[in-house]
């Protein structure tokens, strides 16, 4: 057996959440599991999918007494509508961010705010997207580049240009079967209109437009997040960093970021970084600036400066509770309105950034890349100004923390790959030294974890369990967003994790020197898992449906989670749930998403609320697919 591992069990992470809950009643305030005790039990007709309120006749909800709404509209109809609705609002969501990165790259210049790092990312897109490069400025190529991205969005005519990426087969499938997106603007546009009042009532109609949306985040909008921010702030490279409440600082000016967009937070790591501003901490006292993340922009900022990660989502209240935050900074999306009454309870300052997430109760200043620095420099002298106003009877900072290892992007992957048969120059740049190890069964396969937390199940336990028996049973994984802040805690992005998997996936993990979990980055960073199957598929020769890599997401809670899981599927990618879709009120909705959708793109969801039932099936899943490829 191997040595006994440092890890941090769930049952300490709950500790450290009770301690903070002491904190709460102490100064009055409420948390989320105060507010999960008042909506509990949830209303059953939101949970099953069939209440529409999609007219001024209802709402209508459907009963066994009330088999149809006013229009006519029977359960598979509603609960099918509320469905790709779900798939809309995510997909703007990811898509959206990806606009606003966009246009800060159309805005980037030599001496602005903004430049752009990685000139040979943007010379590849432009050679794929057949812009000149020759003898070209680069910002003159990024401003074209942008131009072009933005055009994804509302294209008139034509069709999308980042699904020619997928396998060949994918191509031909999505063609088809009339799913491959026009723009991402259209599809979501498109869906809106299906569903609204007197239109679509087919379940299954709407299901393949939800896939043709959600094709257009994945293999669109996040895509187009993912380039254009490795092309404006780097791709990220492989850093050290540690994550848990532990990284708060009690001698330090602590500002933390959260949300998605690195455009604000990125700025804020750079002003951070000012000697001026160092100094000016110096001299209130502070030793110094500690910024530190929340959500997916700690992800994103992880792994480009190895910023640390003070937690997931469900972890926010916890990180204003340490009473020991100057300044919280968020932008866009998972931002609890429930901050800016609980950050009244403290001295901490609630800014918000972004004209798509206004909070009542918070500082507002829109973040506008002209003024960038400036605004970031600013808000870090406030903070900075705050931390004589901590009150030491409301501080007590949990010591829990982990160190991390992070940034595991595709291009890194093939690097670590390149490095160990370096001997063979005719493999270099590809995946076959993981489909030998998966072909001769050291490795069984891979599962990308990914989403959020999520109250409804006790939070990041179904993550910790999922993720220690797959190591165990040698499948790796690729995490990105809260699942992989969870592995984060636990401490199994350490590469001593390797002492708990199985023989084959620990000898993977020192000949490729990686920890057995390859944290990949943020949610829009899926797109990089997508990438990854299709690169695997390639080199394999088959399709990405016939590999054994599934997705999974234990705890999902977002729309953007909804949108992701199919955009997974439409990849032909089995996706596993511990979180039922909100569907249930319709048996043809509850047959698409898990059968008809495997008619349709050759995958689709198995939902298991048991943790160790859930990993069963996955674990079955991948034997299924080694015996059908025949190893
Ligand atoms: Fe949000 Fe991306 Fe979910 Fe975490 S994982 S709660 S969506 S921060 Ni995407
Ligand atoms: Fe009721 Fe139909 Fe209107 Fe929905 S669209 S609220 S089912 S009448």
């Amino acid at each position: 057996m191997a040595e006994p591992l440092n890890i941090t069990t769930i049952e300490q992470m709950e500790a450290d959440t009770a301690r903070l809950k002491e904190t709460a009643c102490q100064v009055c305030a409420e948390t989320w599991e105060d507010r999960v005790k008042a909506q509990t039990p949830h209303c059953k007709f939101g949970e099953d999918g069939v209440c529409c309120k999609n007219c001024s006749m209802g709402p209508c909800r459907i009963t066994p007494k009330a088999p149809r709404g006013i229009c006519g509209a029977d359960a598979h109809a509603i609960a099918a509508r509320n469905y790709v609705r779900t798939v809309a609002a995510g997909t703007s969501a990811h898509s959206d961010h990806a606009r606003e990165i966009l246009h800060v790259l159309h805005s980037a210049s030599r001496d602005g705010n903004y430049q752009i790092r990685d000139e040979l990312k943007l010379i590849r897109l432009a050679e794929e997207w057949g812009v000149p490069t020759e003898g070209r400025d680069i910002y003159d190529i990024g401003h074209e580049v942008a131009e072009l991205g933005l055009e994804e969005f509302g294209k008139a005519f034509g069709e999308m240009r980042f699904p020619s990426r997928a396998t060949e087969e994918r191509q031909k499938l999505w063609r088809s079967e009339d799913i491959w997106p026009r723009a991402i603007d259209r599809e979501v546009v498109t869906t809106m209109h299906m569903t609204h009042m007197g239109n679509s009532a087919d379940a299954e109609a709407l299901i393949r437009q939800g896939l043709r949306t959600s094709i257009s985040n994945g293999w669109g909008g996040s895509m187009l997040g993912t380039e254009i921010t490795d092309i404006l702030f780097g791709t990220p490279t492989v850093w050290t960093t540690e994550g848990n409440l532990g990284v708060l600082e009690a001698d330090m000016v602590n500002l933390v970021v959260h949300g998605h967009d690195p455009a604000f937070s990125e700025m804020l790591v750079t002003a951070c970084e000012d000697r001026e501003l160092v100094e000016y901490a110096r001299s209130k006292g502070a030793k110094g600036i500690n910024v530190v993340g929340l959500c997916c922009t700690a992800n994103e900022i992880a792994m480009r400066h190895g910023v640390r990660m003070a937690g997931n989502f469900l972890q926010q209240e916890n990180v204003v509770l340490t009473g020991a935050v100057e300044m919280m900074c968020v932008d866009v999306q998972c931002i609890f309105p429930a901050l800016a009454s609980l950050t009244q309870c403290f001295h901490t300052k609630f800014v918000t950034s972004s004209p798509i997430a206004r909070i009542p109760g918070s500082q507002y200043v829109e973040f506008k890349p002209e003024t960038a620095l400036e605004q970031a420099k600013m808000l870090a002298r406030e903070a900075i100004d705050n931390y004589e106003n901590r009150d030491a009877s409301k501080m007590y900072i949990p010591p829990t923390k982990q160190t991390a290892t992070v940034g595991y992007p595709t291009e890194q992957i093939i690097k670590h790959l390149d490095n160990v048969t370096n001997s063979h120059v005719e493999v270099t740049g590809s995946y076959r030294p993981v489909i030998d190890a998966v072909k001769a069964g050291v490795l069984r396969g891979a599962v990308a974890i990914v989403g959020c937390n999520n109250p409804r199940v006790r939070p990041d336990f179904s993550h910790f369990e999922i993720m220690k028996e797959l190591i165990e049973n040698d499948i790796l994984i690729v995490a990105t967003g809260c699942a992989a802040q969870m592995a984060t805690k636990a401490g199994l992005l350490n590469k001593d994790a390797k002492n708990m998997c199985g023989d084959g996936l620990r000898r993977v993990c020192e000949l490729v020197d990686i920890p057995p979990i390859l944290h990949m980055g943020a949610c829009v960073d899926i797109s990089r898992m997508m990438l990854l199957a299709t690169g695997i598929a390639r080199d394999w020769g088959v399709d990405t449906t016939q590999i054994p890599v599934v997705g999974c997401a234990p705890e999902w809670m977002s729309e953007k989670a909804v949108s992701i899981a199919n955009y997974v599927v439409s990849t032909g990618i089995d996706v596993y749930l511990g979180i039922e879709p909100q569907v249930k009120g319709s048996s043809q909705m509850m047959e698409l998403i898990t059968d008809g959708t495997r008619k349709i793109t050759g995958a689709g969801f198995i939902i298991n609320t048991d943790p160790h039932q859930l990993v069963k099936n996955i674990i079955d899943g991948i034997e299924a697919k080694r015996a059908a490829l025949g190893i």
